[in-house]
């Protein structure tokens, strides 16, 4: 039938009746627009669904090192939730290259609790649940991309990704601290590899880090190459020296331009797997 479930829950053919979820709290970059739907399955949108010409714009929402926040959304297509997590990236802007470290992670869930299916048809709507995260105490002050990425249960298999700028606030901290945190797992899409979930699953992040959410459900392990989401002091002790012995100065201010030339290369290689 043209409407039954499985059609209804498709995102990708069903976009135009019923929208999908969008970031609401923080407030997301005003440009590039946030589009409905999830990334594009070759990658051209990620991250943050960048798009040529568009410049990432948007007033960054303050966030003290060490304070709860609040995670909201928008819209009531939630797929029977899934898997979220909450990562940064200090680059400005975020590229494709740019590792986002994850600070918080919900498995299962995500973005809404105990849904089998859609919670409605309002593309409009303020989502119900809402999710607390706390900023790291230890990582670098500055100013910052956070990212909402999420790996539906219901539906196709998708990613999708919602950006917000933020500014970090807060003394100390340093960028062995957040090159520890493991990086967001990306899956379904071209930058992700050969890394996929399965329906109807809750997805167990192969690195969750340690500030979890967890939700119960039907949890599972993504298939194929994930790369582990492994943290980057386990990556090698050829990365971590030559992050440390690069790193001295660059510690406390990533944000600036030099210190940011220092660390991205390490980070990148990190990465480098889906990219040759
Ligand atoms: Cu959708």
């Amino acid at each position: 039938m043209f409407f039954d479930k499985s059609f209804i829950a498709a995102c990708g053919l069903a976009a135009v009746a019923h929208g999908h979820m969008l970031l609401r709290v923080p407030a997301p970059y005003t440009s590039p627009q946030l589009q409905s739907g999830p990334l594009d399955p070759s990658g051209s949108n990620f991250p943050c669904q960048a798009q040529a010409g568009a410049a990432f714009e948007g007033t960054p929402t303050e966030m003290a090192k060490g304070s709860k926040q609040k995670m909201g959304f928008t819209g009531s297509a939630v797929h029977g939730g899934g898997s979220c997590q909450i990562s940064l990236t200090y680059d400005n802007p975020p590229t494709a290259q740019s590792a986002f470290k994850v600070i918080h992670s919900i498995q299962g869930g995500c973005p809404a609790r105990g849904v089998a299916g859609n919670a409605g048809n309002d593309p409009n709507a303020q989502a119900k649940d809402e999710y607390e995260f706390t900023i790291p105490e230890d990582i670098p002050a500055g100013n910052a991309t956070l990212a909402w990425s999420w790996l539906n249960k219901i539906g196709n298999r998708e990613f999708y990704m919602n950006c917000a700028p933020v500014a970090i606030t807060g003394d100390g901290g340093s960028e062995e601290a957040l090159n520890a945190l493991p990086d967001m797992l990306v899956a379904n899409i071209a930058p992700g590899g050969d890394c996929k979930t399965t329906e109807g699953v809750d997805i167990e992040f192969p690195n969750p880090g340690k500030s979890v959410e967890n939700n119960g459900g039907n949890l599972g392990k993504p298939v194929g190459n994930c790369g582990g989401g492994a943290a980057a002091g386990g990556a090698g002790s050829g990365a971590g020296s030559g992050a440390g012995s690069g790193s001295g100065a660059a510690a406390s201010t990533p944000a600036a331009g030099a210190a940011a030339a220092t660390s991205a290369p390490v980070v990148r290689g990190r990465r480098a797997s889906w990219q040759s």
